[in-house]
This record gives structure tokens, sequence and C-alpha cells, in this order.
């Protein structure tokens, strides 16, 4: 997979690039990455990438030329990329977007700034409009790089020894379980006794209700939304059950108590 972000500050990815998994995933080849300056694409003496909207209105508007010059030029030279705009009115992020994106060779990502970029770049030169949330930055490079973040740990090898990619949260619609590490005890809690037992069915079916019931109190639409399997369902079932012994234990209180 190769990276190419096209933005008016390539300084911006350096840190993003020299950390971490990103970082490792470059270093064994795994990833490409590079961001190419849209300002080197503009003809003009002082490199003009920005000019007043038409129609009036304050803000200024990505002019097309030096953007279209640019990713023409960057397409060339990667075939089989696809053009990505990060943008406000795109279609949400989200984990089933990153696993398509991860299919491609490569991504050019286009940060726009100010009021954005001219209309006509997005109609002719774009493949998919994506935004990150909603919520409004001031420029496409912190979508870009959450983005490539979340594509670059889903190409095989980025995590490195173990495929942990696909037993995370959300490859099987749920959150994760809960996590612990040394000290066993820590500020009078204690670690759940079944992870120090080493029995590693019982371990894997604590992992499975946590899983589940995490869902269920933090982001219970996700459990709406997909097809429970048995053993998901068989621990849904026994809270169901606590929770009704629960309240047939205290009959006659209905209202207002
Ligand atoms: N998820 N922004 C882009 C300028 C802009 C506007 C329109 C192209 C078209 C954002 C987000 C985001 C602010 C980045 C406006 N560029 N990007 N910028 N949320 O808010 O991706």
């Amino acid at each position: 997979m190769f990276f190419t972000v096209l933005t008016i500050f390539p300084e911006m990815f350096d840190p993003f690039w020299q950390h971490g998994i990103v970082r490792r995933a470059i270093e064994h080849k795994i990833i490409r990455a590079s961001a190419v300056n849209i300002r080197d694409f503009a003809e003009d003496r002082h490199r003009v990438t920005d000019d007043r909207p038409y129609g009036g209105g304050s803000g200024m508007v990505m002019k097309p030329e030096p953007l279209a010059a640019a990713i023409r030029e960057t397409s060339q030279t990667l075939p089989g990329a696809k053009n990505v705009l990060l943008t406000p009115q795109g279609r949400i992020f989200n984990q089933q977007m990153a696993r398509e994106l991860a299919s491609y060779d490569g991504l050019i990502l286009v940060c726009g700034r100010y009021e954005g970029v001219d209309e006509r770049i997005c109609h002719d030169l774009i493949d998919y409009e994506i935004s990150i949330g909603g919520y409004v930055l001031t420029g496409g490079e912190l979508a870009a790089m959450v983005l490539m973040d979340a594509v670059t740990r889903l190409i095989p090898g980025a995590l490195g020894g173990e495929d942990a990619a696909e037993k995370d949260s959300f490859s099987d619609g749920l959150l994760e379980h809960a996590h612990y590490t040394r000290p066993r005890l820590f500020e009078d809690r204690a670690v759940p006794e079944v992870l120090l037992s080493g029995h590693h069915q019982d371990i894997e079916n604590w992992r499975l209700e946590s899983s589940v019931m995490r869902t269920l109190l933090k982001r219970p639409d996700l459990l709406q939304d997909k097809n429970l399997t048995r053993q998901e369902r068989r621990v849904l079932k026994k809270w169901h059950q606590a929770i009704e012994e629960i309240l047939d234990s205290h009959p006659g209180q209905t209202k207002g108590s």
C-alpha cells in the first residue's frame, strides 16, 4: 500500500510517519508514504493556491489548477490508486470503509484548507469523498492521518507477529473485552480471578462475556445491527435472566418506587 498526500502543509505529516506502528510499517516496506506540496504545482510567481469565491462571501477557496495538476501527476505515477478527498461533505469514515480502502494498491489523499476546494475538482478527479466525523477541522491533514492510521493497521504484517487486527474491536461487531496487566492489585482493585487461572477456555468465555456486556452498556447500537452468534445470545440471556430474578424478587413495587 502506498499513501501520497496532497497538501499545502507537507511537514505536518513528518511526526505522524516517524512514530509507532506507522513508522515500523514504512521501515518494513509494508506501506510507502509521501507528501506532495500542492504549492509546487502553482504556476504563478507567488505560488498561490487559493482565491476568492465567485459570488462573494468571506473565506477563500482552493484554486482548481494547481490541485488538478497535483492530482493528475500523482495519479499518473501511481496507477491503481484511488483519489480520496477529506471533506465534511463526505461519507462518515468507519471500519468497513477502512477495510475497503486497505484493498487498493494506493491512496492519494487530497487535503483541502480554507472553505474547501473548487467544486469541479470533486466532480472530475475524486473517487471517494470521506469525512472522519461530524465536526469541522481547519484542514484535511488530520483527517488524512486518521484515515491512514486506520488503514495501515489492516495491511497484513503491519501489526507484527500475530495479526491482531482481525481480533480487534469492530472486526466481529463487538467492542473489545476488558484488559488487565500487572499489578494484580491496583488501588484496591483486583484483576478478575479467571484471568490468573490459566484455564484457556474459561478465559475465552470470560472475554466473550466481557465483550458482549461492554457493548450492551457502551454501544447498544452495535448489538442492534449485529447477527448474534449462539454464544453471544447465551451471554445476553444469562444477564437477562439475572435481571429478571432481581425484579421478580421485589413483587408489588411497580410505579414510583
Ligand atoms: N472530515 N475539514 C477539509 C476544507 C475543505 C472543505 C470542503 C474540501 C472540501 C473534515 C472532516 C473537515 C474542514 C477538512 C474543511 N476541503 N475533513 N476542510 N470533518 O472538517 O474530513
